[in-house]
């Protein structure tokens, strides 16, 4: 029996409309696979345009920025050593005593022997681990006697910084190069400025070779005083004031940023240091004193 006119044309249409959909889901899929291609290639060139990319932690430009990525490499080796021979002893006693051997499993609980073992071991470790990183620490948290203090208030999203007995205080923007770019289709290309979101318009300014001890607080919310080359990262929170100190050895500009999510412009408060000679700095601070 032949199918009414109508029904014949509704599983035309309904033919259709599965065609079409099928059509519809490999277009999809082709547009994933480029616009994963493309995320990919941009990673790669990313990864390739930033020459400062890098795994590690850095070294520093201070003693105890040193110290802290020595520590942080011998706990990085253990942990590799213990990684290698809890992974070796493992797939060793996977491959040996396999069933296929007809290897019978050892009814015994408990090992007085092996408790042992697996207790003392880990304690010589962690005492290891722990004896330098505590000599450490005991230095990070002693900041008397500085050269210079500098009191840090963080502010949604700048930084202001005072230097403490002088009338020298400023606040510190993300540079005008930088705000320009960063609008919303400013029309400028972002890699054609220089040290792009790192660079601001009042860096601080620090002596070398002098003992800098760094206040920390907050106008608002909690913000992260973060600079890599100095192995500090501390949180400036309102009402409270934690501190921190450094004794740079080289000269340069250091960048760092705002490490702690604090609001729709966290991602726009970088950190500048410049450390200069003693003489430029004495130089510096008397032409600043009373100026701002
Ligand atoms: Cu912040």
């Amino acid at each position: 029996m032949t199918e009414p006119v109508s029904v014949q044309f509704l599983s035309v249409l309904e033919r259709l409309a599965c065609l079409s959909r099928r059509a519809a889901a490999s277009q999809v899929n082709n547009l994933m696979t480029r616009k994963l291609s493309l995320s990919l290639l941009g990673l790669i060139l990313a990864g390739t345009a930033n020459a400062e990319w890098a795994l590690n932690m850095p070294k520093g430009v201070t003693d105890l920025s040193l110290e802290t990525y020595n520590l942080h490499m011998m706990v990085f080796w253990w942990c590799v050593a213990i990684a290698v021979v809890v992974f070796g002893v493992m797939i060793v006693s996977l491959v040996k005593h396999r069933k296929s051997r007809g290897v019978v499993a050892a009814t015994f609980s408990h090992s007085t022997t092996a408790e042992v073992i697996w207790t003392t071991i880990p304690v010589i470790i962690l005492v290891l681990m722990a004896v330098p990183t505590a000599e450490t620490m005991v230095k990070l948290e002693d900041s008397r006697d500085p050269d210079l203090s500098i009191v840090i208030t963080a502010y949604q999203w700048k930084w202001h910084y005072k230097y403490q007995d002088t009338d020298v205080e400023f606040y510190s923007s993300l540079a005008r190069e930088s705000l320009g770019a960063r609008r919303k289709q400013s029309g400028i290309d972002p890699f054609s400025v220089e040290n792009y979101l790192r660079d601001v318009d009042n860096p601080m300014v620090i002596p070398r070779d002098a003992k800098v001890r760094l206040l920390f607080t907050s106008n608002d919310v909690i913000h992260s005083w973060w600079l890599p080359a100095f192995a500090i990262k501390k949180d400036a929170i309102p009402g409270i004031v934690n501190e921190a100190w450094f004794r740079a050895n080289e000269v340069g500009i250091y960048r760092g940023q705002c490490a702690e999510l604090c609001g729709k412009d966290h991602g726009y408060m970088p950190i500048v240091v410049e450390v200069i000679e003693p003489e430029a700095y004495a130089a510096w601070i008397a032409s600043h004193d009373g100026e701002r």
